[in-house]
């Protein structure tokens, strides 16, 4: 398969989180994808060709289009206000503020635009946002015109950005974008299997109330895992909805036997259902060694991933998302998409 990918990431580095009471350097670095190109490139998976330009329409109906605008402005808003360092928020409007009062300064609206501080902004950061959602929409693209599967091999992540807030990493949801997509190029129904440790929680909110975007979640039990506020068993879609949103929550230390079963239990969902193409939001941070999350998958399960993911036999666009294991998110995620090829 292809694999899409610029190197316009590069100047999203240098991010700061809160970890544990100390400003820590971000775990969600410009080499996790630089290790994952070498391991295509080494593995012989295929082509891996540049994003076609792309406008931000899709974005626009995923998202606010508010909230896509705020994302293009907020560094240069952050420079103007004689700001330097990452662009942070610190205050939000939780429950019991106002909602209805949209903020001027650009201290507040980072906090308007976002659930947690997470994803932060530096200079290169919307350059490495715009080629995100452009690689994944390329890889739909790939897959709308006829080919089995396309990779979007990108960062920044996606799965975490809802309607209209960053956070985890992630501004753009590109996964929903490619979904959207693929609706738009043909596809009736398309389901999103989200394999990421943690829960998709911007996915499940973006396509709550639609029937023509299934979401399918496997991830750590949000009662004791991150993003702990959305992610639950009885989530299942409201109105049109209600029913094309399944979760799978599990504990922490699961590790292939119970993640397997449950990997099943998803993908004969999706075949109930029945959707025209699929898109993989394809986080790797099951991984025994990940350093934030508590699942307990080897290197040796991600080729069986692969293999039952192509057992759906649809035509699938997968769309990087989390894995924090440095050294061997190259080796987890071709496991992946090799064995997807193989079966
Ligand atoms: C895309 C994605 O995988 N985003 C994950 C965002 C997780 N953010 C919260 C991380 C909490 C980190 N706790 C650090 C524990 C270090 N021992
Ligand atoms: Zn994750």
């Amino acid at each position: 398969m292809r694999s899409v990918h610029s190197p316009l990431h590069t100047g999203h580095a240098g991010q700061s989180e809160l970890v544990a009471g100390r400003i820590l350097p971000g775990f969600e670095l410009p080499e996790r994808v630089e290790i994952v190109r070498a391991a295509v490139e080494r593995a012989g998976l295929g082509p891996i060709i540049a994003p076609a330009a792309q406008s931000l329409d899709v974005a626009r109906r995923i998202h606010r289009p508010d909230y896509v605008d705020f994302l293009g402005d907020a560094w240069d808003l952050w420079v103007a206000a004689g700001n330097e360092g990452p662009a942070l928020p610190f205050v939000w409007p939780t429950r019991g503020l106002r909602h209805d009062l949209r903020p001027a300064k650009i201290d507040a609206l980072l906090g308007w635009y976002s659930f947690d501080g997470g994803s932060s902004f530096v200079a290169g950061t919307w350059a490495a946002i715009e080629s995100s959602y452009a690689s994944a929409l390329t890889a739909a693209d790939l897959v709308a015109a006829g080919e089995r599967a396309a990779f979007s091999l990108a960062r920044p992540p996606g799965h975490h950005a809802g309607v209209r807030t960053a956070g985890g990493y992630c501004y753009l949801n590109n996964a929903a974008c490619a979904a959207e997509r693929l609706r738009d190029r043909g596809a009736g129904r398309v389901a999103i299997l989200d394999v990421d440790f943690h829960h998709g929680n911007g996915t499940q909110e973006i396509f709550w109330e639609r029937s023509d975007v299934a979401v399918v979640n496997l991830h750590g039990d949000p009662a004791t895992e991150y993003p702990y506020f959305l992610g639950a068993a009885e989530e299942t879609g409201e109105g049109p909805g209600e029913g094309f949103n399944l979760n799978l929550p599990m504990p922490a230390g699961t590790d292939f036997s119970v993640w397997g079963a449950a990997l099943e239990v998803g993908c004969r969902r999706i075949g109930e259902i029945g959707v025209d193409a699929l898109v993989v939001s394809l986080g790797v941070d099951t991984y025994e060694g990940d350093p934030i999350s508590h699942f307990r998958l080897k290197t040796s399960d991600y080729p069986k991933i692969g293999a039952r993911i192509a057992a759906l036999g649809l035509p699938t666009v997968f769309v990087l998302e989390g894995g924090y294991a440095v050294a061997a998110i190259g080796d987890n995620v071709v496991g992946v998409l090799a064995g997807f090829e193989g079966a």
